[in-house]
This record gives structure tokens, C-alpha cells and sequence, in this order.
């Protein structure tokens, strides 16, 4: 099975509406410069909520091969709950993915193992592709040594998942997000083969086979190449250098 590569660009809390047409349309522009094949490598944006229509709109009228999707979602579908966004809105707004579980979310606000998997849940039932991230901070990494936090984190995430499901899995380790400091492409490897060896337990192995695994922290454009050539690791999640045009055109090839 051959696995079309995803360079998922997460802007975090950076950038308004308007700095994000700009920034879009600037992005397009360069990828078409550099002979971008989409096909080839998959290339989406992960804007603030309020964005989201803006970016809509951009792609739709100039026919933009980019795809887009939140950076989280409610794992309820409407009612009384206050600053949630659920994934029905995401979906009107044409969002193909959303991320869940980023470790932003885990530990700034509070979300468990259930509550990513009660929100990979919410997106299935909304026809988006869960971006579900796992990863292992620096005294899980020195505990437990390297798999068994994220290994554990997908297997709470796909509690009810059918193997059906289309999903995203990407490794961010804790201690490597924003940090500067990367994993090394064989750190990436030896936890995205854990990461599949449990997503073939799970789910099967053709599930296994067809999974696009991530790797996310401090990814920029002097180290991608190191990573996708790795057999296991499929793509990217990119923070702080998916805010730079050039940098993130380069990432997309890999170069
Ligand atoms: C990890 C990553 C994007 P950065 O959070 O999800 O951010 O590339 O800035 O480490």
C-alpha cells in the first residue's frame, strides 16, 4: 500500500482573517512556483476557528488544491456549551480534517485520553478526519521508555473507532514541540512502527497499512528529509515553521 505523504500545517493562535487570506493565497502561489504535485504530497492548513470561512472562501473561489480543518473540535454536536465549536460547523465550512488531542489541549486544557476519544468519536461522526496526536514528555520518555505512552494514548483514542474509520496519527513528542530541539528521524521511526504495530492490533492490517503516521516537533525545512525517509513516518505536523511561506513550501518538498 502506498501511503500519500501529509504536510499539516498548525498554525496554533497566530494568525486573524485576514493575515490568513494573505498568507493562503501566498502559499498557493509558492507551492505552484515550485511545481507543487498534490497528488504526490498532501499539503493542509490548520488556521485559528475564526479563519476557517475566510480560508473557505479562498480555496473555493480560486480552486486551491490545499486542505484545511480545525485544530479541535467539541465532542458534543450542539447545546449549552459554551466557546465549543462542534464538528458539524467544521464540516459546513468544507474542513476535510481537525486535529484532536494535541498536546497543547492535553495539558493546558485538560483533556484526558476520554475526552480524545469522545472527540475522535465527534469527527468520525461528522465525516472529518481525526488528526489524533499522541506523544511522551521528557519524564514519561526517562519512565517508560519510548513507545508506551503514545502506544497508549492511540489505543484510548480508538476505543470504538470501526476499522472502516479514516484516521490520522501523528507523534509529537512533548519534549521536542516548539523546543527547537527534534527527535531524530530514528526516534520518529521506532515509535510511528509502535504506533502501527498497535493500529494493526487494533484496527488490522490493512488499516495499519493505509494509516498515514506524523511526525510533529520543531519540524522545519533542515530536517524533513531525515524524517520522510524513515518507512514509517508518512508526513508532518508543523508548528512555527508553517508560519514562514518559504519554509513550509520547502517542507511540503521536503527539501
Ligand atoms: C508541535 C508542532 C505542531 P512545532 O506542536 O503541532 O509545533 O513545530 O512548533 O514544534
Amino acid at each position: 500500500v502506498s501511503r500519500v505523504p501529509l504536510i499539516a500545517g498548525n498554525w496554533k493562535m497566530n494568525l486573524d482573517h485576514l493575515q490568513a487570506i494573505a498568507f493562503v493565497q501566498k502559499l498557493a502561489w509558492s507551492l505552484a512556483d515550485a511545481k507543487h504535485d498534490f497528488a504526490a504530497v498532501e499539503v493542509a492548513v490548520f488556521p485559528p476557528f475564526t479563519d476557517l470561512r475566510s480560508v473557505q472562501t479562498l480555496v473555493a473561489a480560486d480552486k486551491l488544491p490545499l486542505a484545511y480543518g480545525g485544530q479541535d473540535l467539541s465532542a458534543q454536536d450542539s447545546g449549552a456549551y459554551t466557546g465549543e465549536i462542534p464538528g458539524g460547523f467544521l464540516k459546513q465550512l468544507d474542513c476535510g480534517y481537525v486535529i484532536i488531542g494535541h498536546s497543547e489541549r492535553r495539558t493546558m486544557h485538560a483533556e484526558t485520553d476520554e475526552v480524545v476519544a469522545a472527540k475522535v468519536q465527534a469527527a468520525l461522526r461528522h465525516d472529518l478526519v481525526p488528526i489524533i496526536c499522541v506523544g511522551e514528555t521528557a519524564e514519561d520518555l526517562e519512565e517508560h521508555g519510548p513507545s508506551a505512552v503514545p502506544v497508549a494514548q492511540l489505543k484510548a483514542a480508538l476505543a470504538g473507532v470501526s476499522s472502516a474509520a479514516d484516521i490520522v496519527v501523528a507523534y509529537e513528542p512533548v519534549w521536542a514541540i516548539g523546543s527547537g530541539q527534534a527527535a531524530t528521524p530514528e526516534q520518529a521511526e521506532q515509535v510511528a512502527a509502535a504506533l502501527r504495530a498497535t493500529l494493526a492490533e487494533t484496527l488490522g492490517e490493512d488499516v495499519a497499512a493505509k494509516t498515514r503516521i506524523l511526525y510533529g516537533g520543531s519540524v522545519k525545512a533542515a530536517n524533513i528529509a531525515g524524517f520522510m525517509r524513515e518507512p514509517n513516518v508518512d508526513g508532518a505536523l508543523v508548528g512555527g515553521a508553517s508560519l514562514d511561506i518559504d519554509e513550509f513550501s520547502s517542507i511540503a518538498r521536503f527539501q
